[in-house]
């Protein structure tokens, strides 16, 4: 590695060094603002971790699967010891209500986007033989989750997971369900709930770049309304206003479930699972049918709002994430890879670096320093930059790489970053920004665990 990467190396490997939580085996996503462990950050935490510190990348799924639900669901934050930074706090979610909950452990109420099989590939691949009592004690639980995901989350049998909850998607104030926390809104005008927030003091704020209150108030309501149900599945999704079935969700849960299979061959899995897993990833494939759309005469992704019995479209960074998943025809692809290049996107020059903004630059909702409505994710850039190397955009691949490595240099490896002046935002010292930044520089050279399931 030349000196400037190894130099990016080193910083990254101290980010995720500065997060680790020895007591409890965990890393956190960003002191302060995120004082516990979110699952999928964990995810994208033990691929960086699975180069550095094999145990350390086994230690953060192991433990977060501890606190998986009797379900099968696994949990977005699990809490281990309380913190006066942030709101909810960790009895908030009063989990006893569902018999499904662990006793052991307090947790939040609701799942996050499934990466992790993606990232115990990672661990197979980087760790060999080490790694096997592991795997042979993670995967029925993998092959858990997947499952309630696609029966639980999945009455109509569509092949897609249904959100409840717009902190579900990870990315949680995308102009996607605008018009359905607008609803909850006006539904609810003067009895919304009313807290103290703690996100906007643990964080600089002034520039406004968290959710605004009314959309958080809406996030609570939802949070109140899953407890009122006590948690059950059939009554949430009956009562929910908020059922989305989310283009990134299940595109990483795609990729997720190839993951899987390739590890319970390698691992000899009864037939029975690995047959369960090839039936799931043929009725997944079918089911992107219900995102398809065209616009201008291209192939787009969009969301599906179940309540509303209808797509949501919205221009933002997850129309092109089905680009990850591999499973798109060569003529879909270009769409999205073109789509990538146009002046809404990438294209105009108008943007700090080549990266896909959260949000189209020609959108409405567009704020190029407001959270998931604009500013630039490394963890999305970094689904595209395998999306488009898979099928063949090298180019375009490396000018997100190089667009990735040119913030994290210029700016800290900081939560996001504002789309047009390129300043890092949110947490900082954020733990996917410098994990992923590890993958990317390690492909430089060569083949990553991503790289080679790709193909499949
Ligand atoms: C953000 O979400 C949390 C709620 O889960 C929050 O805003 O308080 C999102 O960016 C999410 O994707 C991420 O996992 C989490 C922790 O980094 O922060």
């Amino acid at each position: 590695m030349e000196s400037a990467t190894v130099n990016l190396w080193d910083k990254a490997g101290s980010v995720l060094e500065g997060n680790w939580n020895g007591k409890y085996g965990m890393t956190v996503p960003s002191h302060k603002l995120y004082p516990y462990q979110w699952s999928w950050d964990s995810g994208f935490i033990a691929m960086g971790n699975s180069y550095l510190n094999i145990d350390r990348a086994m230690a953060e799924i192991d433990n977060l699967f501890s606190a998986q639900w009797k379900n099968g669901m696994l949990p977005h934050v699990v809490f281990y010891e309380p913190s006066d930074t942030y709101w909810p706090e960790p009895k908030y979610y009063d989990i006893g209500r569902s018999d499904n909950s662990p006793a052991h452990m307090l947790t939040s109420g609701m799942t996050q986007p499934p990466i992790h099989a993606i990232s115990c590939y990672y661990i197979y691949r980087n760790a060999g033989k080490h790694a096997r009592k592991f795997l042979d004690r993670i995967l029925p639980k993998l092959q858990a989750y997947h499952r309630y995901l696609l029966t639980d989350r999945d009455p109509e049998h569509s092949g897609l997971a249904t959100i409840l909850h717009p902190w579900e998607s990870g990315m949680d104030d995308t102009p996607i369900w605008d018009d359905v926390i607008a609803k909850i809104v006006m539904n609810n005008a003067g009895s919304l709930p009313e807290y103290k927030r703690k996100d906007v003091e643990a964080v600089d704020n002034r520039g406004g770049e968290r959710p605004i209150g009314n959309e958080y108030r809406a996030f609570i309501y939802l949070v109140d309304l899953m407890k009122e149900c006590n948690y059950d599945e059939r009554l949430m999704q009956a009562r929910s206003p908020f059922r989305i079935k989310d283009v990134v969700f299940n595109s990483v849960f795609y990729v997720a479930n190839k993951c899987l299979l390739e590890l319970a061959s390698a691992l000899g899995r009864p037939e029975s699972e690995t047959e369960e897993i090839k039936c799931w990833m043929a009725l997944q494939k079918s089911g992107f049918q219900l995102f398809k759309a065209c616009l201008s005469g291209k192939t787009v992704y969009y969301d599906y709002d179940l309540a509303a019995g209808r797509q949501v479209q919205k221009l933002t960074s997850s129309c092109i994430v089905p680009l990850f998943t591999g499973m798109l025809g060569e003529r879909d692809a270009a769409d999205l890879a073109s789509m990538i290049r146009q002046d809404n996107f990438c294209g105009t020059g108008r943007c700090a670096a080549n990266l896909v903004p959260s949000c189209a630059l020609d959108a409405k909702e567009f704020d190029p320093d407001r959270y998931w409505r604009g500013p630039f994710w490394v963890n999305v850039n970094w689904m595209a930059y395998y999306g488009l190397l898979h099928h063949g955009y090298r180019n375009q691949a490396r000018m997100i790489r190089d667009g990735i490595f040119q913030l994290v240099s210029e700016h800290g490896f900081r939560e996001y970053y504002h789309s047009i002046t390129g300043a890092g935002l949110g947490g900082k010292n954020f733990s996917w920004t410098a994990a992923l930044v590890l993958d990317l520089l390690y492909h430089e050279s060569r083949e990553t665990p991503i790289g080679r399931i790709m193909p499949l």
